[in-house]
This record gives C-alpha cells, structure tokens and sequence, in this order.
C-alpha cells in the first residue's frame, strides 16, 4: 500500500488536488484510500468518493502531535485491514509538517507500506515573497517538503508567482518543485507519485 502525505495551508488546494489523483489512479486500476485531518467539515463529497472506491476517516485530534501521530497510524491500519488500499492520501491539516509526519511513520514500520515523497500544496497567489512574511508552520513545511507543488501559477501575476518560486528555491534547494497545471496534464500525476 502507498501512502502519499498532502499538507500545506487551508484552502491551498489539497482536497482538490487529491481527488484529481485519485480519480487519475482509480482509472487506472486502482484502489484508492483518502484519511483526512479536519477540525470541521469534511470536504470529500461521499459521492464523488463512492464511485472512485474511496473510503474517508475523519481524524479529530490535529494539535497533538504524538497522539496525531497514533491516530494516523491506527487509521492507516484500519484502511488497510478492511480495504486494502493501493494507494492512500492523508491530507493533513495546515499547521501539520508533512515530513515530520512521513519520518514517524518511517519509524513505526508499518508493514506493507510505501511512504511516497511528502508534498506540500502551496497557492500561489496566497503565498508570500518575502521569507520574514511566512508563518512559521509555513516556513518549515516549505523547507521540509520534498516535493512542492505550486497550484493557481495560472490566476496569478507572473511577477508574483516569480517571486514566490525564488522564495520556495531560497527556503529548500532540495525540493522538487512541481507546477500544478490548469488544465488536466498526463504527465502530472506521475511527478508526485512517481
Ligand atoms: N480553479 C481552480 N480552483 C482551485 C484549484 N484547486 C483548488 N481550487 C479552489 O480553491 C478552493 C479550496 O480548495 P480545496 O481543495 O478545498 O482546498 P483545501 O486545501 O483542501 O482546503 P481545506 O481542506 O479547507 O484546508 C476551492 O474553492 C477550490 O475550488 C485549481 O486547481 N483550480
Ligand atoms: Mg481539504
């Protein structure tokens, strides 16, 4: 079972972002799980969800960490025990790091489980120029991610989404930064799933 983490801010994108994955997979073939980390409402239309073969478990505790962490983890053993996934997103909530949470999932050596490269949706037109402007759950998703994945780069002003790249380079030189496309783009899958 693959596990691919989604964070970054509220209303960046994540729910949207992770439906046009699921349905890419799930036409492929594939078995598609979703846990998702909300304080209010989930934002995963069950129907939608029922014809992709999606399942949601709703996780409430977002402001501890090491119970988070548990929660997860329980979830992901559930998912897997009564759906047997291939693959899982978690979209997780805005001030959680998507690699910290990747690394105490390592950790726990969960059988049968493939961690996919953390990902952390940024807007770009919300996203901030300069580093001093960045909320610090912002600034260290950004530069623990290993995949940033820039979305609205077509709404915004190229000025703006300029600055907002060079800014994304400056906070982590190691990530792969990935344009989220306007429109549906085969090959976009594939560069946050591998
Ligand atoms: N046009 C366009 N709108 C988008 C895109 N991605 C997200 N949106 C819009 O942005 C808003 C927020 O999107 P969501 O996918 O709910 O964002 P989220 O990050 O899951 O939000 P929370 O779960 O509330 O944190 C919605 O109104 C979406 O329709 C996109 O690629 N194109
Ligand atoms: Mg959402």
């Amino acid at each position: 079972m693959k596990v691919s983490i989604i964070g970054g801010a509220t209303g960046s994108g994540k729910t949207t972002l992770i439906l046009k994955l699921a349905k890419h997979l799930n036409f492929r073939g594939e078995k598609i799980g979703v846990i998702v980390q909300e304080t209010g409402e989930v934002d995963y239309d069950e129907r939608t969800l029922s014809e992709l073969g999606i399942k949601t478990r709703e996780v409430n505790s977002v402001c501890i960490p090491c119970s988070l962490d548990t929660d997860i983890r329980s979830n992901l053993l559930t998912i897997q025990e009564e759906f047997d996934p291939d693959t899982v997103f978690i979209e997780t909530e805005e001030t959680v790091l998507p690699h910290k949470l990747k690394a105490d999932l390592e950790r726990m050596e969960l059988a049968d489980v493939e961690l996919l490269p953390s990902v952390v949706l940024v807007d770009s037109l919300e996203f901030e120029t300069e580093d001093d402007q960045l909320t610090e759950y912002t600034r260290k998703q950004t530069s623990g991610a290993e995949i940033v994945c820039v979305g609205k780069v077509w709404m915004d002003a190229d000025e703006h989404s300029n600055a907002v790249r060079n800014l994304i380079e400056k906070l982590n030189p190691e990530a792969k930064i990935v344009e989220y496309p306007e429109n549906d783009d085969e090959s976009f899958p594939a560069k946050l799933l591998g």
